[in-house]
Parts: C-alpha cells; structure tokens; sequence
C-alpha cells in the first residue's frame, strides 16, 4: 500500500485525475489532491502537473516524482525540489494525440486551408495550385518519443521529412541533423518547421527571427508548427515575420504566456493557427494506468522508466 499526492495546477478538473486514480488504485493505494496532503511524512509519491513551489521539499518520505505530462519544465522550475527519480509520462495515448496535431496542421498548411476558409466565408469558388507533399520538406526540431512518431506520420502523408536532435540519431527515411553544427543546414532545407523540443536553457527563445531567415522559401513560404513550449519562440520575433513574408503561416499550441491574452494579436491573425496548449493533452482515462503500473513495479524492486536527466532538463 502507498500513499500518492497529487498536485495538479493550470488544468480544469484536478478532480478527474482524483477520481480515476482512485478507481485504478482499487483500494490498494491511498490517493490524494494537493490541498488536501494529510501527513506529509505518509506521502510515498507524488504525481505532478505544475506543483505549488516548496510543496515537494515538504514530503520527507517521497520516493519518487511523476510528471503527468511529457514535458518536465513545469517541475524542475520548483527552487526547492528534492534530489528524487524524477519520470515523465510515455504513452502511446499522448504519442499519437501529437502525431494528429502534426500532420493536421502540415496539411493546413500545405493544402493553404487559411485561403480557402476564407473564401468559403466569401463563398468564392477559386482553386489555387500547391505543390505536392513530397515537394515540401518538413523539419522536426526534437527527434525524441513525439518527434519521431509524428515523422512517420508525415512521411505516411508524403511529406520529406527532416528531423534535429541534440545528439546525432538514425531514423528510416528522414534526413537527420544534430546540434549547433548541424542547425544551419537543416533549416536551409526545410519549409514546415515543427518544434518538439523540450523547454530547457539550451532550447528557449531558439524560434527566433534570426532562425525563421534561414528557412528554405521554395516551394512554399516558411511555415513554424509550436506545440513544444511557448518558451522556446519569441512572439514578437513570430510577428514581425508573419507581416513581412519571412514566414507564410504559423501554428502556435503554446504561447510566452498561458492562457493566451485575449487582446493578442495571433488571435485573429489571418495567418495563424491558435490551440490552447492541447496538440497531445494528458488524459487521465489512459494515463493514470501508466502511472500506477510504474509505482507497482518500482514496489515490488523494478526500475523506474522514463526517468529525466535533471542536468539536462529533459
Ligand atoms: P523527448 O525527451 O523524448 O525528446 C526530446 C527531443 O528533443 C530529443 O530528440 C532531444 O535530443 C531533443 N533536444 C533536447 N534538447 C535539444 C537541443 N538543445 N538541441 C537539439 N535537440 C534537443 O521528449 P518528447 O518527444 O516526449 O516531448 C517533447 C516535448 O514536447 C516535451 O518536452 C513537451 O515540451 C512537448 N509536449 C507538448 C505537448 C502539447 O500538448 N503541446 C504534449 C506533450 C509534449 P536527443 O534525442 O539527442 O536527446
Ligand atoms: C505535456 C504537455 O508536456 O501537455 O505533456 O504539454
């Protein structure tokens, strides 16, 4: 029997990951919701979606942290988390929610949807010629478990695909490049640049607009795909280069700031997609198993899987 403290911020219904975990615990562990912590000393795990600061650093019997999300920024942003395994969420439920975004908003983009609502709205009745998938050469910025699933997707859709990792990897049928050597000439050839990078110190503020004039211009206008993390672009940077033709679309799941402002300007920007950080949302109904699996095996001795190199950031 272990106790396991939830903490969840940021999202609607911290309640449904309350009532799900306790459902697949089946009465073998004990599930709380932050505020309500109990004894601190009794708290064996804690499963994490934006933590309060200093929550974590209170529990002096935790074992282990688990992020409900795949991305750990959230967590290690904490001053004063303790020097624990700390495991990210691999599913394929969240895998294939991203692989979805992706090649959706490829396609968007490649089929110029943004004219053609336009002239449905219009009720004009116009063809205009995009060139073929295979034409259009897609780069992946973070070869990683989302990264490479959603490769295989746009290879599927016909897409060339590219993809840009800190350290050099070989995947079927994609070009691939590695670190600050390799970044020049990865972007020179791509025109869809989708970002699934972690948000590290290395990787913020890299969709910049230094980066966005380095992207291929043949056969269609420069094209960024955001649903790492708002952190890595520079929302001014995405602007300017939306207004002056360095870029010819943009779609952006994740922003500087969440929520987005109501006032911003991506909003009804004639050349921007807007999703409300939910490319590959976590959904307790498939993760919560996950997670509990993980906490029985490391129980009964096993290892736990998905860990984060906390120096590295992800
Ligand atoms: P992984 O850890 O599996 O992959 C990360 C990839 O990024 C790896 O290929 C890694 O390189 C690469 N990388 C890290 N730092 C650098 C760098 N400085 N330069 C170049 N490449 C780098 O993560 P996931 O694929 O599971 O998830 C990626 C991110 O997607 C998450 O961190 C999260 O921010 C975001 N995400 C967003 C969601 C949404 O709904 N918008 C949902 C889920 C995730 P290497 O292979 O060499 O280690
Ligand atoms: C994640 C996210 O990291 O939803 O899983 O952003």
């Amino acid at each position: 029997m272990a106790n396991i403290l939830l903490a969840i911020q940021g999202w609607e219904n911290p309640e449904g990951w309350l009532a799900r975990f306790r459902e697949f615990a089946n009465n073998k562990h004990n599930v709380r919701l932050w505020p309500d912590v109990g004894a601190p000393e009794d708290i064996d795990y804690a499963c994490v979606w934006k933590q309060p600061h200093g929550l974590l650093a209170t529990l002096p019997n935790l074992k282990a942290i688990f992020s409900l999300g795949a991305g750990v920024d959230h967590l290690l942003r904490d001053p004063q988390l303790p020097d624990l395994p700390i495991a990210r969420i691999v599913d394929p439920d969240l895998t294939i929610r991203m692989v979805g975004y992706v090649v959706m908003h490829a396609l968007l983009h490649q089929r110029q949807m943004k004219i053609y609502e336009a002239q449905q709205r219009e009720r004009a009745w116009r063809e205009h010629y995009e060139p073929p998938p295979r034409a259009i050469k897609v780069g992946i910025m973070g070869m990683g478990v989302m990264g490479q699933a959603s490769a295989k997707g746009l290879q599927a859709a016909g897409f060339s695909v590219a993809g840009w990792s800190r350290t050099a990897k070989k995947f079927e049928g994609v070009e691939m490049f590695d670190g600050e050597a390799g970044l020049k000439e990865f972007l020179a050839r791509t025109n869809i640049l989708v970002c699934l990078l972690p948000l590290t110190p290395a990787t913020k503020g890299i969709l910049n607009y230094v980066l966005f004039k380095q992207l291929a211009r043949e056969p269609i206008a420069p094209v960024i795909i955001n649903a790492g993390r708002g952190g890595e672009q520079i929302e001014s940077d995405i602007l300017r280069a939306l207004d002056d033709g360095t870029l010819g679309g943009a779609s952006l799941d994740v922003f500087e700031s969440e929520p987005l402002a109501a006032d911003s300007p991506f909003w009804n920007h004639p050349k921007v997609y807007v999703t409300p950080h939910n490319a590959s949302a976590s959904d307790p109904r498939a993760l919560v198993a996950n997670i509990l699996a993980q906490i029985d095996n490391f129980e009964r001795g096993g290892k736990i899987e998905n860990l984060v190199d906390r120096k590295l950031g992800y």
